[in-house]
């Protein structure tokens, strides 16, 4: 029997139309799909969410809201570096601008977060497991407790010296004492105003005596305590040191879900606990740093392991390239500057996999093609290349070439491809960058594909005390080179200075059209209490000991008194040639962490963190040297039986 079905009409016999049955389904399927598309973007912490998708189902991408856009996505005023240069330093004048399609979503997915098993028991096999490829990460981080095997006891027998000095660091002749006092009332007078009207806040804005959040962290809060844990220490600011440490105890919460900036959230944050733990011996900041350390494992899940600049602090670990970078580019200065602070990571943890990351990053650099032996700013974390050919020893690639030198220092000088590396790329930038003006002035040119840009960053500046503390170790026929052009970088970074009204040094300064270290563009004029000109004096007082750099530091100590001292707190200003100063309302963690550090140090004796046992990471957080047949062979041997370095 054949069964005609007549047009419209229902074989089912439920009266309903095969048309009205059809669009009944769809609607149907449709609310089905709804639900469970929404269960994606509910809160982690959703009960009914955990019900439906295991952790590792979550979606990798979790795009922000038009709002959360809209507040990353602000109006860049100037050059790419320019955008690069203050998001490096927090410029509040600059916002960041993210792209919005995170492009690691497949490997973020395979990752097996550890945050999703914290509450498990932690054993010691756990935390020696390496990480395969992208996939397991995991960390001796449970509960809080870290149990690494790693002897502070042991380690503090290993210094050369007491880090603190026989008198910590106070200096015999009166005035330079004095000058000490000063640069400690300073601290004080930052510190304070911060905690009257910014406390918990990242940094303080000293105009109108509030706080300042931004979004370079990820919703992590208190940058400028953890910033001046290791400065109020050293500086013997006891009560201070303490109510931060409590702060760190109690208050820093880690467990943010925000978009941070993998380089900045490392040199401050974890640069700022390794420091803290190294000086003090206090758990509670190798708890931390280590819980830290472990969140940021998931930006390193690319095709090549390059970093992104951008990661997802919460459970996605998502990653993202900033929006700004050429063609979803990572940048030089930003996964070239994770080295120190990765390989005590695996000091503390006993876990391999913060060094192996930052070895493969290295392994990548080493190996690929070189134009002219130069490292360029962008490179592919997906293809591995290099995006373009700009390079800097300023914005976008200074402590690259910082931390190559520094890591083979902070190896008690075993890293042997860490230093031919540095002194490999000192040569190309010799041969290509470096130039003298009509004035005589030496410095460090930037170049784009083979045409010299004539300009120098501020960030640039610190590249004197770069040159300078590697000057002993690079080719003994070129040591005393190395260190005249130290000094020369150096002078002229304070030409910067001097010519300047308020005697504070311009963000940029050009050797063109006439000009001899003076800014020439209005968008270069700003002064945000960088460190980077002082920093290059106090290595450089420390390697000569000729009294001009504690000259030149009491000089910017006194310009900065004038011109960036206001009510509540220090605040940068926006043009360094007028002297009716502008403020920009921002006091910068890195002027607790770095301006002011640094400034002690170069009034103290050298036997305060002396050279012979410490190295300072970017943001100035003094990290131990591993020192073989000490820290690494006694304490951090590893079950595989190889040592975190090796
Ligand atoms: C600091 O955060 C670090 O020194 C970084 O390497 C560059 N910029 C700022 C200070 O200028």
């Amino acid at each position: 029997m054949v069964f005609r079905k007549l047009p419209g009409v229902s074989a089912s016999g439920m009266g309903l139309r095969l048309s009205q049955k059809f669009v009944f389904l769809l609607f149907l399927s449709g609310l089905v799909t709804l639900c469970f598309g929404a269960l994606f973007f509910l809160p982690d912490s959703v009960r009914l969410k955990r019900i439906f998708l295991s952790k590792s189902d979550s979606p990798a991408v979790t795009v922000g809201s038009d709002n959360d856009a809209r507040t990353l996505s602000k109006k860049v005023s100037g050059d790419q570096e320019h955008q690069r240069v203050s998001f490096k330093g927090g410029d509040a004048n600059v916002k960041l601008k993210l792209s919005r399609k995170p492009s690691v979503t497949h490997e973020a997915r395979t990752v097996e977060r550890s945050v999703g098993s914290r509450t498990q028991e932690w054993s010691p096999a756990m935390a020696h497991e390496p990480a395969v490829g992208n996939e397991r990460v995991t960390t001796a981080a449970h509960n809080g407790e870290h149990r690494s095997g790693f002897s502070y006891e042991r380690f503090k027998k290993c210094l050369i010296k007491p880090p603190l000095g026989k008198g910590q660091g106070k200096p015999s002749d009166p005035q330079t004492l004095q000058r000490r006092e000063k640069v400690k009332e300073m601290m004080k007078f930052a510190w304070d105003n911060y905690k009257q009207y910014a406390w918990g806040k990242n940094e303080l804005r000293p105009l109108t005596k509030n706080g300042h959040i931004g979004n370079m962290f990820g919703g992590l809060k208190g940058a400028s305590i953890v910033d001046s844990l290791d400065t109020l220490y050293i500086m013997g600011l006891m009560d201070e040191y303490e109510e931060a440490k409590e702060w760190v105890q109690n208050n820093l919460d880690l467990n943010s879900n925000g978009e941070a900036s993998l380089f900045e959230v490392n040199i401050r944050y974890v640069g700022g606990l390794l420091s803290a733990f190294y000086l003090t011996g206090a758990e509670i900041f190798k708890q931390k740093v280590l819980e830290l350390g472990e969140k940021l494992l998931p930006a390193f899940n690319t095709p090549t392991g390059i970093p992104r600049g951008v990661i997802n602090l919460g459970s996605s670990g998502t990653s993202w390239s900033w929006g700004w970078a050429s063609a979803g580019s990572s940048i030089l200065a930003e996964f070239g500057t994770l080295h120190l602070e990765f390989v005590h990571l695996s000091e503390l943890s006993r876990n391999t996999v913060f060094t192996e990351k930052v070895m493969n990053i290295r392994k990548l650099l080493n190996k690929i093609e070189k134009p002219h032996g130069l490292y360029p700013n962008f490179l592919s974390p997906v293809s591995g290349n290099w995006v373009q050919h700009h390079v800097s020893i300023g914005g976008l690639g200074d402590s690259f070439y910082e931390y190559l030198i520094k890591s083979y220092l902070m190896s008690d000088k075993t890293d042997e491809e860490a230093k031919r590396m540095y002194y490999s790329a000192m040569e190309a930038i010799e041969t290509n960058l470096v130039q003298k003006s009509p004035g005589g002035l030496t410095y460090v040119a930037e170049w784009r594909g083979g045409i010299l840009d004539h300009k120098m960053g501020h960030l640039a500046c610190f590249s004197g005390g770069m040159i300078g503390i590697g000057a002993d170790d690079g080719p003994p026929e070129k040591r005393q080179h190395y260190l005249d052009l130290a000094a020369e970088i150096t002078h002229t970074c304070h030409e910067s200075y001097s010519r300047s009204a308020t005697k504070l040094g311009p963000e940029a300064f050009r050797f063109d059209g006439g000009a001899e270290a003076t800014a020439t563009r209005l968008s270069d004029r700003y002064y945000i209490l960088r460190p980077e000109v002082i920093e290059s004096y106090m290595y450089m007082w420390r390697l000569t000991h000729d009294p001009k750099y504690r000259q030149w530091g009491w000089e910017a100590v006194e310009a900065l008194e004038k011109h960036c001292r206001v009510d509540a707190g220090f605040s940068g200003i926006r043009d360094v040639y007028s002297s009716t100063v502008s403020h920009d309302n921002m006091q910068q963690s890195f002027f607790l962490s770095e301006t002011l550090k640094y400034l002690y140090l170069l009034f103290s004796e050298d036997d305060l963190l002396p050279l012979d046992d410490w190295v300072f990471n970017t943001e100035a957080h003094p990290l131990p040297i591993v020192r073989k047949n000490c820290l690494r062979e006694q304490s951090s041997t590893l079950d595989n039986g190889q040592t975190p370095l090796e």
